[in-house]
């Protein structure tokens, strides 16, 4: 974090040949368990991780927007007048989405100045570590204190979201960018997205001797395309076959009903939803009467659940999955969207070496591009640096 700290502050020198005004951060998250739920006002637990975007920003005396990154040599520039979600596109639709977002939740952006920022991150893209709500987080908290705004952190998550949806076209929900935004140093947000009642519960990892290993298969994905909107159409499907609102409305005890009432696909992908519902319900009252060590088996079923019921698994996935469970793992799943991306194992510290040599063995042996393994912790959510 200090290296991005560091750079991105230089890289707005660089670009911009004066110093910011500051610099802003905001983690990416690791989803424990609840998939797919978000969008469907259901309980999520993720939590933030100690990688981060990063913005340097500072105030300009007109209302032009230019804004860099360390990853291309672009500089975009747009009137503050000028942003709504057609006008932007790339990379650069995550931040100046913010900026039109921050207007449709009530900022008055009238007599706001322009800005410049810089923004570099140590948050792998496309691995499933929502590289994309750090960069909304970090450029939401950062607009929120120059401008003054005044806007808590649910509003903030909310931009963050709207931004995704209507200026980068990924139909996706709340979650990444709360925990992004409410995350706390070695605990994870139990987050009911219907109400975004948020309850900060510790992991207590370390004192168990675990580590949370990801495994980033660089098999990529993409949210604003295919399966995640086809998956989230089926879950508003099932819902108003079975004349409910929203899949919050069922648990479940009406898995029998919908047995009857829903075809066999939509069937599926309705179980996979109430199942993982009461599986972070489950993870959350196991993690507080029992500790970390007893939440293997909830992390495990959610997997199993998503590639047999929810199907947006992938070979790459499975295998890490498999194979760190043979290797000594207490649990492991796919985390994220799914259709690539990364997944997690819980383990013993004294089986990280021996489950990392597995799972890379095991990719080498089927031919599939060398994953990247590394632990994550659980961070704090968004804040200016000092
Ligand atoms: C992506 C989305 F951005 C989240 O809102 C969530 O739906 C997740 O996939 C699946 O749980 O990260």
């Amino acid at each position: 974090m200090s290296d991005v700290s560091s750079t991105a502050r230089s890289g707005f020198r660089e670009r911009f040949q004066r110093e910011p005004a500051g610099a802003w951060c905001a983690p990416g998250r690791v989803n424990l368990i609840g998939e797919h739920t978000d969008y469907n006002d259901g309980f999520v637990f993720p939590f933030a991780i100690d990688r981060s975007t990063v913005v340097a920003l500072a105030p300009r005396e007109d209302r032009t927007i230019q804004i860099t990154t360390a990853h291309t040599d672009d500089i975009v520039r747009i009137s503050l007048d000028d942003v709504t979600p057609d006008a932007v596109s790339g990379w650069s639709a995550y931040p100046l989405g913010v900026v039109w977002a921050l207007g449709e939740f009530g900022a008055d952006l009238s007599a706001a100045s322009g800005f410049d920022a810089h923004i570099d991150s140590d948050v792998p893209i496309g691995a499933g570590l929502s590289s994309s709500a750090a960069i909304e987080c970090a450029v939401s908290v950062a607009l929120t204190e120059v401008w003054q705004l005044g806007l808590d952190r649910e509003t903030l998550a909310r931009v963050g979201q709207l931004a995704e949806n209507k200026a980068v076209g990924a139909p996706t929900g709340i979650m990444d960018q709360s925990a992004s935004l409410l995350g706390k140093k070695d605990a994870a947000v139990f987050l009911d997205c219907r109400s975004l009642d948020a309850e900060v519960i510790p992991l207590g990892f370390d004192a168990a001797g675990l580590v949370l290993l990801i495994i980033n298969t660089h098999v990529s994905h993409a949210h604003a395309t295919g399966g995640y909107a086809d998956r989230r159409a089926s879950c508003e499907r099932g819902a108003r076959m079975m004349g409910v609102q929203s899949l919050r409305d069922l648990d479940v005890d009406d898995l029998e009903r919908a047995r009857e009432v829903l075809d066999d696909e939509t069937f599926r992908r309705i179980r996979h939803i109430l199942t993982e519902n009461q599986r972070v319900l489950d993870t959350v009252r196991t993690l507080r009467l029992e500790g970390p060590e007893a939440i293997g088996g909830l992390l495990t079923a959610s997997h199993v659940s998503m590639r047999d019921d929810f199907e947006i698994s992938v070979p790459e996935l499975d295998v890490a999955v498999d194979t760190a469970l043979d290797a000594g793992a207490i649990g492991a799943r796919m985390t994220g969207g799914g259709f690539g991306g990364a997944a997690i194992a819980l383990v013993r510290l004294a089986d990280q070496a021996a489950v990392s040599d597995a799972v890379l063995a095991a990719f080498a042996e089927r031919g599939f591009e060398t994953p990247d393994l590394f632990t994550v912790t659980a961070a704090d959510g968004a804040s200016r640096i000092d």
